[in-house]
């Protein structure tokens, strides 16, 4: 374990996932790995990036590769696969959009499946973006599916957030919707090469302006991932995103709500574990035939099953 952790350490790819595997298949020895791997963390820009299905994320995520790389940074990429045998072919599309730079030092593409315990983004995605981060990826790159829990899901592990909107996709429906817009850091107005993405982006002006005013007010970006075009102005934006969260108190207070919602979760986790456990054991002596005759209640249980947990 130390060897395979001091490879990985080092940048070695092989080792790196490994250790994703490792701890994504819940083995005994992940959570080991993860007090191994959580001191050297903090360090990574983590970026979600979300939107709808088709917006252009993984060609963008591409693009954006390429921008950090030209300022000599390590760059991790997690694309989080639709769990859904119907999207097999969309997994495969992910891999070849993004699979000009599969190869290039400096940059490790890993896809990840989206079921897990915080629904789209799942403990294994935050687990795998702290490994990238502590193996000295200097950016981490989230992909997410692009649909339900999962977009709003990646405010509890991206530093930054960025939504990806597009024209011509009925365009009030894909920014009104549920809780998006509120957790976007930056806005992609991508495809800007077709007709309607200007309408887009003052839509998205107009939008922000009725929100609550923030310290922090998203920048929108016009941007074609296809002839790449306004990628360095959004990683600028991203970086100093970055410096906001880290010399603001809005900035502290996101990270601090993040760190306790990543408590919370770790604690959630075991508690049920530990509560299938003792419940399993406890089913067998006949309490079914007790609760059914009466003779006991779930609540006195409940409490009772409880004071086990907490011995
Ligand atoms: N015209 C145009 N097409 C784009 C652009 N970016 C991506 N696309 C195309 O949009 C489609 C979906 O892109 P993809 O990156 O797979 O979207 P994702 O599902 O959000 O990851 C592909 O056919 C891309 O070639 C762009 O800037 N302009
Ligand atoms: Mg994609």
């Amino acid at each position: 374990m130390e060897k395979l952790l001091n490879n990985a350490f080092k940048g070695d790819p092989r080792s790196i996932g490994r250790l994703i595997s490792l701890v994504e298949a819940d083995t005994p020895s992940a959570k080991e790995i993860m007090k191994q791997i959580y001191p050297r963390t903090g360090k990574a820009k983590v970026i979600g990036i979300t939107g709808s299905p088709g917006a252009g994320k993984s060609t963008f995520v591409d693009r954006l590769i390429e921008q950090f790389k030209t300022d000599n940074m390590k760059v991790g990429v997690i694309a989080i696969d639709p769990s859904s045998p119907f999207t097999g072919g969309a997994i495969l599309g992910d891999r070849l959009r993004m699979q000009s730079h599969a190869l290039d030092e400096g940059v490790f593409i890993r896809s990840m499946g989206s079921r897990g315990h915080l629904g789209g983004v799942s403990r294994a995605t935050h687990e795998a973006a702290l490994i990238l981060d502590a193996c000295g990826f200097d950016v981490v790159l989230i992909e997410t599916v692009g649909v339900g829990q999962s977009e709003v899901d990646i405010i509890k592990i991206a530093d930054t957030v960025v939504l990806v909107l597009v024209p011509g996709m009925g365009d009030d429906v894909q920014i009104m919707k549920a809780g998006i817009m509120e957790i976007a850091d930056t806005f992609v107005v991508n495809k800007a090469d077709k007709e309607g993405a200007d309408k887009v982006a003052a839509d998205v002006q107009v939008m922000l302006k009725m929100l609550k005013e923030k310290e922090w007010v998203p920048p929108v970006t016009l941007v074609s991932s296809q002839n790449n075009t306004g990628i360095e102005e959004v990683k600028n934006n991203l970086n100093e995103h970055w410096n906001f969260l880290h010399t603001s108190t809005e900035g502290k207070k996101r990270r601090f709500i993040q760190l306790e919602m990543e408590v919370e979760a770790i604690l959630r986790g075991e508690i049920s574990i530990l509560t299938e456990k003792i419940w399993k054991k406890r089913k067998d002596t006949g309490i079914l035939e007790d609760l059914a005759s009466r003779k006991a209640d779930p609540y006195t249980l409940a409490a009772e099953l409880i004071s086990q947990i907490v011995k």
